[in-house]
């Protein structure tokens, strides 16, 4: 990597300056994955390495009777059994928001159960193939109540009301009572899962009162915190290492029961345990995207402008723990409307906890509004891409602020353009191939700037080459190739989250800040050693390109870093940089690093800041068998600057691939009589193949944004996904006049 200014320089590969901020350099850990080189935290080999399993609930609700681990005991290499009776004692943690922790014992192997698969022992062995044999050893018994199952369980009833969800402004009833034009839709989403390839697994090691802890990571000090204070062990004492990730999609951000089950074994047998979940595990391990379920009402005038929107959202969560998925996000900011309203309940269920799946609240928020503005369209008789600009936002209309930038206009332009949007015949079912019912439809989506705290080292090293350290990670977005980061490990330096789309924009900042100054000095160096060549020249600043250093006119010396170091007798040049706010103290860094809630909101000031999107996609429906293929992607995205346009494009693409799985794939189905989910696997939960998916054509409509970044980059990762599935229920309409208003749109639905 060269230092540069990228305020300065746009690199693109073209010129030879990929490997600028800008340029479309290539994922630097690329031939290390694709070469089996890479090495994921659990395929670390450590001396006196052992194997936990872990046995889960076979019931979704009621209490462990008694549980007998006899025979396990007694199995070949069979080292330790726990159970909720026999695991060592540890504390609960801080949420993620950073609530300090209740002072109350946590136990991550469960007497009552609230779900089906939850961890109620484990068992260690000397082998892997030991630990699952003796695994199966161990014999439950339970008492079983029973389950409210899902959303519409009619035990589940109407939920709890989150009262900091609610949006309101004008008087939305009444306005919808007088309006002309009235549509109310009901739209539901179902439970969703992350699937990332890799599953989720980690090695722990104690030393002493240190753990060290290999493990897929996208928030290394948030996760090092829970681990911490689970063992009441000083923060120091915790190194987690996170080398490669195998895809997180939300579900590596936190520390979770089956990493407190091995750390704990590991320090009870004095021996590093590794334990890896199945993949049926990965199930009920973690969360997934919660159910949702929406009801969104719009009363318009006849030209299709709207003048309110009342919009009802409910989302499951478990019965112990708390997931608000908020569904009243794009609805509040999607357009302007006088009046509006929305509130949303949680309702409990016997499942595990959802959590964070990409563009968590954006994603199901979007399928509503975009659903039933598209509703609107029809009703009134108007192209539905013309109605989306007839109410196009000028301001934010919930927080009442200027965008920081909305590209959004250009979106829906270039979009309709490289489409061909106009060549749309209006009618439902007015397009066909044969017996292809083909249908276009168009969809918008948007995701907030989240801004937080990061922190780099640049350093410049006696051979000219230059080093970025950060405890950032790498789940195939990018971040190692944006930073030319060689190394993933929580050391000295700390960051936030790869979540919310936010950690580019955040280190980038750091690095650039780090980079600004290591540079500052090397300059500083050069122009005031006494031993520098520079020394004589006089000048007050230098050029520093390519590895050398030189006068910015063109005289006097021109020399290596290398040369330049060697001169004043220095190895390296180290700079810190970060984003932190000014005079923030050690704790404060503590809280900024390892809490969600330390992160500035995105309306925080004069602005409001959020990446825009418009899909634009065309289907094609059998009109038989009611099969639907999405045939057609274009879709136009301001993120603003981008930092490398080759891997935002990948990041893009893969978020509309996802969108098109939420649309025709995902669904988690409950056994209604156990609580289980069925199709624990990925044989059964379908997610999309490359045969699903056909040319994706995205287009950058972003200009610089300096309010959102300090390099005008907005978020990337999490907006491409918002507004897909809209726009495919969209097309699915205007192939077939069917409005499904429940995903995913399968063939059942059809016929
Ligand atoms: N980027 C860019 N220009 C910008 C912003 C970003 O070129 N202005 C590019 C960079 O390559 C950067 C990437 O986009 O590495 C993502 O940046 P950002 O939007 O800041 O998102 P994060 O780095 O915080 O990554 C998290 C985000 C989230 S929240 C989910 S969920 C998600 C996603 O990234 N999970 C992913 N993308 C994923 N991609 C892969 N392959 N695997 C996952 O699990
Ligand atoms: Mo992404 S769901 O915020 O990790």
């Amino acid at each position: 990597m060269t230092i540069h200014d990228p305020r300065t320089r746009h690199g693109d590969a073209s010129d030879g300056t990929a490997d600028q901020v800008g340029g479309r350099l290539s994922r630097v850990d690329g031939p290390a994955k694709i070469t089996g080189a890479a090495k994921y935290a659990v395929e670390q080999q450590l001396d006196g390495l052992t194997y936990g399993v872990l046995v889960e609930s076979t019931i979704a609700s009621g209490k462990v009777r008694s549980i007998d681990t006899s025979a396990a005991e007694a199995a070949p290499g069979v080292l330790k059994v726990l159970t909720p009776d026999t695991i060592m004692p540890l504390k609960t943690a801080s949420d993620w928001f950073g609530t300090p922790p209740p002072d109350k014992p946590y136990c991550p192997l469960a007497r009552d159960i609230t779900f089906s698969g939850q961890h109620v022992a484990a068992v260690i062995a000397e082998t892997f193939e030991q630990a699952v044999a003796a695994a199966a050893l161990v014999k439950v018994s339970y008492d079983e109540t029973p389950a409210i199952v899902d959303l519409s369980d009619a035990k589940a009833g109407d939920g709890i009301p989150i009262a900091a969800m609610t949006k309101e402004w004008g008087d939305a009833q009444a306005a919808f009572a007088a309006a002309p034009v009235r549509v109310c839709g009901a739209y539901n989403t179902p439970r969703e899962y992350q699937a990332p390839m890799e599953p989720h697994g980690l090695i722990a090691r104690w030393e002493g009162d240190k753990l060290t802890v290999w493990e897929p990571s996208q928030w290394l000090d948030g996760m090092a915190r829970t681990y911490a204070e689970w063992f009441g062990v000083p923060f120091e004492n915790v190194r987690l290492v996170s080398p490669y990730i195998g895809g997180g999609f939300g579900s590596k951000a936190l520390a979770l029961g089956h990493g407190a089950v091995a750390a704990a074994a590991a320090k009870m047998l004095g021996r590093p345990v590794r334990v890896v979940m199945t993949r049926p595990q990965t199930f009920t391990g973690y969360g997934g995207r919660a159910a949702t379920r929406q009801t969104v009402t719009i009363g318009a005038d006849r030209d299709g402008k709207i003048q309110s929107i009342v919009h009802r959202g409910v989302n499951e969560t478990s019965i112990d723990g708390m997931w608000v998925e908020p569904l009243g996000v794009v609805t509040s900011i999607m357009y302007a409307t006088p009046n509006f309203s929305s509130k949303q309940n949680v309702v409990r269920v016997n499942s595990v906890v959802p959590g964070a799946m990409r563009a968590p609240g954006e994603n199901p928020s979007a399928f509503g509004i975009e659903s039933a503005i598209d509703e609107l369209a029809y009703e009134v008789g108007i192209d539905p891409l013309e109605i989306r600009l007839r109410n196009y936002a000028e301001q934010d209309p919930h927080a009442k602020k200027a965008w920081s930038t909305r590209q959004l206009r250009e979106a829906f332009a270039a979009g309709a353009e490289h489409f061909g949007w106009a060549q749309r015949t209006p009618k439902p079912r007015s397009m066909r191939n044969g017996n292809q019912l083909i249908g276009w439809g168009v969809a918008a989506g948007t995701y907030p700037v989240r801004r937080a705290y990061g922190e780099a080292i640049v350093r410049i090293l006696a051979n000219g080459s230059v080093e970025v350290e950060s405890s950032s990670i790498d789940m195939g977005q990018g971040t190692y190739t944006i930073l030319a980061q060689t190394a993933a490990e929580r050391s000295e330096e700390h960051t936030s989250v790869a979540g919310g789309s936010r950690l580019a924009g955040v280190m980038t900042g750091a690095v650039y800040k780090a980079a600004t100054s290591a540079l500052d000095q090397l300059v500083g160096l050069a122009i005031s050693d006494p031993r520098s060549p520079f020394h004589a020249l006089q000048a007050n600043t230098l050029v520093v390109a390519n590895g050398r250093i030189r006068s910015p006119r063109g005289d006097g010396p021109d020399v290596s870093i290398a040369d330049l170091l060697a001169s004043v007798g220095r190895d390296r040049i180290e700079a810190t940089g970060d984003t932190m706010p000014a005079n923030s103290t050690a704790e404060d860094r503590y809280k900024n690093y390892t809490t969600i809630a330390a992160a500035l909101p995105h309306t925080e000031g004069d602005y409001s800041r959020h990446s825009w999107c418009a899909h634009f996609i065309e289907v094609r429906v059998d009109e038989d068998f009611g099969t639907v293929r999405v045939s057609r992607v274009v879709s136009a995205l301001d993120s603003g600057r981008l930092y490398n346009p080759k891997l935002a494009e990948s990041q893009w693409k893969g978020g509309i691939i996802m969108g098109i799985g939420q649309a025709l794939l995902e669904e988690g189905i409950v056994d209604r009589r156990h609580g289980r989910i069925v199709n624990n696997n990925l044989g059964d939960y379908l997610v999309p193949t490359n045969a699903d998916i056909p040319d994706i054509e995205v287009i950058s409509v972003g200009i610089p944004d300096l309010h959102s970044s300090v390099l005008g980059g907005k978020g990337v990762g999490e907006l491409a996904i918002v507004g897909v599935a809209p726009a495919i229920a969209n097309a699915v309409f205007h192939a077939t006049g069917k409005r499904i208003r429940d995903l995913p749109i399968t063939l059942e639905k059809l016929i």
